[in-house]
This record gives C-alpha cells, sequence and structure tokens, in this order.
C-alpha cells in the first residue's frame, strides 16, 4: 500500500499546550508519533513510503478561509516582530483573549486579536515551522487523493500518514492540535470526480469538517466520536446536527457514551457504513484519529487493537476507492500497531 509522508511535519514541534484548568502541558501531539507509526509500517514490509508532490495553495483555498489562510502563514513572523512589553518567550504564537459569542465586529489587525479570532483554543500554537509542515501535511492527502483518482484498479486505497492532523480546522480556524484540514482538503480535490463520503473515526468530533462541509451535498460527512456532552470539542458533534439548505440530511453525528466498547462502537458503525453504501459515492475518505484506542491518555472509548482491525475491515468491506487520513491517537507506544491493525484489511485489493 502507498502511504504519502513528508519529514516537513517534525518543523512543527509545538513546545507545550494549554490543558484543561489553564495547566500548561507538554503537547500530547509530538513528532515521535510519526517515528512509531514509520517503524511498524517498515517492519510491516507492505508499505511503500513516498514524499507528497506539491499542488500549491488552489486546492486549499477551496476549503479555506483566504484570510485565515493568510494568518496562519504569516502569524509568527508578525508575532515575533511585534514590540512587547517584556521580553516574553515567544516560541510559539497563542491567544489569551477570544471574541464574544455572537460577536460581529472587527477583524482585529493586530496579531494577537487575529489570533484569538483564527483560533478555537489553546491547543493549536503557531510555532516557526507550523505553517511548513500543515502546508506538507495537506499535501500528503492530496497526493493520496491523486492516487486513488488515477490507479486502475477496483478499489485501490492509500494511507496519507499527515501531521499535523486536520479535523478540527475549519474553514477559518484552527484548533486542537489542527491547521490545515487535510481530509477536508482531499475530500473535496476529489469530488471533481464524483460524490465522496468522509467517514471520521477520530475519538473527538471532527468539527472542522462538519464546517466545512455542513452545506453542501457533494460530500457526505459522516462522525463517530466521543459525545460532546461529556468530551472536548463541545460545541459541535451532536446527533441533531445534519447540516444545513443543500446540504440538510448530508451531515451525521454518532455521539456516544463513555467506555463504549468494540461491539458496541461496531453496531454504531453498521449504521454510519449503511448511511455510505445508500448514498453511492464514487470515492471515501477516512479521518482515522487511534486515540478511540482503549489505553489512549486523552480518550475514554475503549476500543481494543482487535476492535480497531474489525474497524478497517467493516470499511474495507464498503470496498470503495479508500483514502485514510492519520489523525489523532495519543498513546505513542500503541499508535504503531493500531495503525498497521487498521490497515490489514485494505491490503487485499
Ligand atoms: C486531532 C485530535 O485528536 N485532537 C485532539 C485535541 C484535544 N484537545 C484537548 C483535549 C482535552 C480534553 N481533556 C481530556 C482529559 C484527559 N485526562
Ligand atoms: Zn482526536
Amino acid at each position: 500500500m502507498n502511504v504519502y509522508y513528508s519529514e516537513a511535519h517534525a518543523l512543527h514541534n509545538p513546545a507545550f499546550e494549554i490543558f484543561d484548568g489553564g495547566e500548561r502541558i507538554a503537547s500530547f501531539e509530538v513528532p515521535q508519533r510519526m517515528e512509531r507509526i514509520l517503524v511498524a509500517l517498515r517492519q510491516d514490509g507492505r508499505f511503500e513510503i513516498l514524499p507528497p508532490e506539491e499542488f500549491g495553495l488552489q486546492p486549499i483555498r477551496a476549503v479555506h478561509d483566504e484570510s485565515y489562510l493568510h494568518f496562519l502563514q504569516n502569524a509568527y513572523q508578525e508575532w515575533l516582530a511585534t514590540p512587547l512589553d517584556a521580553d516574553y518567550e515567544r516560541n510559539a504564537l497563542l491567544p489569551a483573549t477570544f471574541p464574544p459569542a455572537g460577536w460581529r465586529g472587527h477583524i482585529p489587525k493586530s496579531i494577537l486579536g487575529r489570533a484569538g479570532y483564527y483560533m478555537m483554543d489553546l491547543s493549536a500554537p503557531i510555532g516557526a515551522g507550523t505553517w511548513q509542515a500543515a502546508l506538507a501535511s495537506a499535501y500528503c492527502a492530496l497526493s493520496g487523493a491523486k492516487f486513488l483518482a488515477q490507479a486502475n484498479i477496483l478499489s485501490p486505497a492509500a494511507f496519507a500518514l499527515c501531521r499535523p492532523p486536520g479535523h478540527h480546522a475549519g474553514r477559518a480556524y484552527c484548533g486542537g492540535y489542527c491547521y490545515i484540514n487535510n481530509a477536508a482538503v482531499a475530500a473535496h480535490w476529489l469530488t471533481q470526480f464524483g460524490k465522496v463520503a468522509l467517514l471520521d473515526v477520530d475519538y473527538h468530533a471532527g468539527n472542522g469538517t462538519q464546517d466545512i462541509f455542513y452545506q453542501r451535498a457533494d460530500v457526505l460527512t459522516l462522525s463517530l466520536h466521543a459525545d460532546p456532552d461529556y468530551e472536548y470539542p463541545y460545541y459541535s458533534g451532536y446527533a441533531d446536527e445534519i447540516g444545513t439548505g443543500t446540504g440538510w440530511g448530508y451531515h451525521r453525528n454518532f455521539p456516544l457514551s463513555i467506555g463504549t466498547d468494540d461491539e458496541s462502537y461496531l453496531a454504531v458503525l453498521q449504521e454510519a457504513l449503511q448511511m455510505i453504501r445508500a448514498y453511492a459515492p464514487q470515492f471515501l475518505v477516512i479521518s482515522a484519529g487511534m486515540d478511540v484506542y482503549g489505553e489512549d491518555p486523552l480518550g475514554k472509548i475503549r476500543l481494543s487493537t482487535g476492535g480497531i482491525a474489525r474497524l478497517g475491515e467493516y470499511i474495507a468491506a464498503l470496498s470503495l476507492p479508500t483514502l485514510i487520513v492519520m489523525e489523532g491517537g495519543y498513546n505513542t507506544a500503541a499508535l504503531g500497531q493500531n495503525i498497521v491493525s487498521f490497515l490489514e484489511a485494505f491490503h487485499a485489493r
């Protein structure tokens, strides 16, 4: 199986994130995640690891706001160039203010004002290499999408080993370790050839993907995740959010309770897969977060490695051209085995 991977991810290495309760902690989303996955892929021997192609900004502008992308690309340099009252450390940009609910005023000029405007939380700091890494990550997803579009076998599969992840990034904001929504960029790019279904199985609700496609019927978006009643991202991922306008009925959330195990997870998955079958898309994109694993430090869903293998198996049984896009997963020691297990069923095609 082709794996699209760029070493540029390591340029994004946030020194910290601000956690629940305001605690400043070492980031969970670290470059070592990729190293562990690569070791497992190489050990398996059935993966071909390829660098991504470049696609320019056009396919990214198609799903993200122009001024947001401008901010993302230039924020760190602007932050360094901003005179401060004291000699604060400036290894990354994070705001301390956010627009109040329902706010409809100016987009601030100052870099700190815009940081609050374009960030949904305090876990997506922008450092020196963040833009370059995020762009390379999106190119990995696009390269996988291009492979699917050009492959002349019936149901090809490719793995985009993306870092940073993407599914919390909305049309005009970053957050939750995500800056560019890699899966959304790839899914939109694929719509030039036909309908696309995007299934998000990361532990956290894919709020960014929901935001981007909420008004569209040409991309069916489905997300299985921890119920936002108790889990991040709190503000989206509820079952009654099903799309709007032309997109009405083309988004579905499947919120899951604390402690959901293999059997109950896979039962809900069947419902989502049935919707995909009924939609009959040309392509399938998976936002593959391994934080559904029972021993994930951020998760409260209890999938075993065997359950993750069955998750992959049931998705592969749709027999659709499938792009698997890496999202979260923070049990670094188990990440390699979990990904290899998830991908197992896709080798056969
Ligand atoms: C891509 C992805 O998986 N992003 C996840 C971002 C989660 N950010 C903060 C979650 C904080 C929730 N508190 C969990 C407490 C565990 N002890
Ligand atoms: Zn996640």
